[in-house]
Formats: C-alpha cells, structure tokens, sequence
C-alpha cells in the first residue's frame, strides 16, 4: 500500500525532466550563465560570486523548475580538447544553449565554427536553440543585429528546429530569465520528437 501511495505521490508531484547542454568555446560566460540562471530560479540558492567563476573543467550541472518541468542543465568544458565529448551529450538532450562572447571579435568566427559543427550533428537535429549573444553589458561588445546573421546563415543545417538569438549577460541577468523560460516552453512544444526522461527512473 506504502509504495502504490507512494508511487502515485511521486508521479503526481513529479515533473517531466529535460536535459539542455550548455555549449560554448571556453571564456564565453556558460558557467556564469547558468550559475546567474539558478540564482533567480532556484528557491534558497545561494548563488556564488559570478565575477569570481573560473575555468571549468569537467562537467557543471544545474536543476531549474520552471513553467511545469524540470530543465536539466549541463555546462560542458568548451576548451577544444573537450568538445569531442559533446557528441555523446547530443543524443540525450532536448535543448541546446549555444553561449558566444560578444565582447570577443577575433573568436567570433571560431565559435561560429563550432556552433556550425554542433547543428549539422545529426544528433542534434531538430533540438530547439538558442543563441545567447552574451556580455551584452560590455561597452564594446556585438549587438544582436550584428550576431544574428553570422548563426543563421546555415540555415540548411537549422532546419525545421526552433532557434532564437538573445541578447544576454550573465553578469548582469539580461536576458537569462526570458531564455530559460523559452527553452521550457520549446523543449515542451518539441516533446513529440524528444519526449522527456520517463519520471519512474529518474
Ligand atoms: N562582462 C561580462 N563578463 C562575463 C559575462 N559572463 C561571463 N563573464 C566573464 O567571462 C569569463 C569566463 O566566464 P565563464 O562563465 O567561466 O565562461 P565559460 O568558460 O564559458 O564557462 C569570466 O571572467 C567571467 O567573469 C558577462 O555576461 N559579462
Ligand atoms: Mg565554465
């Protein structure tokens, strides 16, 4: 009686879970990002000090709850010798957060490069995207209108998915709520193609 009332407790409370990959070249503002993201999601975070965020190495998570689900998040390494791991994240996730640095006009072609690499992954296709032109806050920095262009030129490898460039900063919050709230909503429009982690393993 216990585990069919428990059971039912869990399936009711719940959520459906969805895993989004943070990607990025490395010093682009993911950590920070997602850190700046789960200050204002998550009840009673105790946030560290997003100025003070270094180099990650390995693999960062992060749970949201918002809009009904549960985004799973994972901030992968950008350096180079790690981006051969994303492949095997491609698979499983339901979103892509893809992170440039707008402050920074000499890698802006190596992280389209990367960002083209990434979407003509048969993995990731049709998986909802959006583009974080991030560091918005800084004075010399890339505005929309300039960035949006250079990610939606391949549109062939775009597709039929949902991608969406914002302006955004995880320093100072721009931009990281809207995000996050159109990646619940797009992985939920998308649950069709990728349906959620089945609630009973998770
Ligand atoms: N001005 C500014 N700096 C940022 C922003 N986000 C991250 N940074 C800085 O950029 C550097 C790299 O950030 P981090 O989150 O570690 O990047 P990651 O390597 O992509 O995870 C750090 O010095 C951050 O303080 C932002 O929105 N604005
Ligand atoms: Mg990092």
């Amino acid at each position: 009686m216990y585990t069919l009332l428990h059971g039912l407790y869990k399936h009711v409370t719940q959520k459906d879970e969805f895993f989004v990959l943070i990607l990025g070249l490395d010093n682009a503002g993911k950590t920070t990002f997602l850190e700046s993201a789960k200050t204002r999601f998550v009840k009673n975070y105790k946030g560290v000090n997003l100025s003070k965020i270094t180099t990650t190495v390995g693999l960062n998570i992060g749970k949201i709850d918002t809009n009904g689900v549960r985004l799973n998040f994972w901030d992968l390494g950008g350096q180079e010798e790690l981006q051969a791991l994303w492949d095997k994240y491609y698979q499983e996730c339901h979103a892509v957060i893809y992170v440039v640095d707008t402050g920074d006009r000499e890698r802006i072609g190596e992280s389209k490069e990367s960002f083209i690499k990434m979407i003509k992954n048969e993995n990731t296709r049709g998986v909802p995207l959006l583009v974080a032109a991030n560091k918005q806050d800084l004075e010399e920095c890339m505005g929309v209108r300039e960035v949006k262009p250079l990610f939606e030129s391949n549109v062939d490898h775009v597709g039929t998915r949902e991608v969406m460039v914002l302006a955004t900063s995880g320093l100072t919050g721009e931009g990281v709520v809207e995000g996050i709230d159109w990646v619940a909503q797009c992985v939920v429009r998308n649950m069709h193609a990728r349906p959620p982690h089945d609630k009973e393993k998770s």
